[in-house]
């Protein structure tokens, strides 16, 4: 069993997508072990996004994602972070396959509904983030 994070971003909650994508990971007998709706503070975005500080984007990326509301998600399963990046789609939405969220919900790389953490790595540094009181590792 895996631990993943996955977050419904501000376009996702405002475009009242949050019933269909949990669908989509229950549909394939995905746990939800946590969830939260919550406003991201800008020093919560700026050391989750840490990774792009510098890139010609970051501070769109900040401004977005504390924009308003996210659900902040813990999923556990079985290969649950290749199998929840898969059914996200690629970053850019015009290059995300149909029938991924991203690809059938999104237009643009910088509004792109839902963040998963790609690694078994990002999994355990975003799920202490996001969720500090629960021990989800
Ligand atoms: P992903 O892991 O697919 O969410 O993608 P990244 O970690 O590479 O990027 C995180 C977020 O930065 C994306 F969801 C959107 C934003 N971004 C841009 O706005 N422009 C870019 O060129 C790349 C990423």
């Amino acid at each position: 069993m895996q631990n993943t994070f996955v977050a419904i971003k501000p376009d996702g909650t405002s475009r009242k997508l949050v019933g269909k994508i949990i669908q989509k990971f229950e549909d394939l007998n995905l746990n939800l072990i946590g969830l939260e709706l919550m406003q991201v503070s800008r020093e919560l975005a700026e050391k989750h996004y840490g990774e792009h500080k510098g890139k010609p984007f970051f501070e769109d990326l900040i401004q977005f994602i504390t924009s308003g509301k996210i659900v902040a998600m813990a999923w556990q399963g079985h290969n649950s972070i290749e199998v929840i990046r898969k059914i996200v789609g690629v970053t850019d939405p015009l290059k995300a396959a149909p029938g991924t969220i991203r690809g059938d919900f999104a237009l643009n790389i910088d509004q792109n509904i839902i963040h998963a953490s790609d690694s078994p790595e990002s999994a355990t540094r975003e799920l202490k983030l996001f969720f500090p009181n629960c021990n989800f590792n």
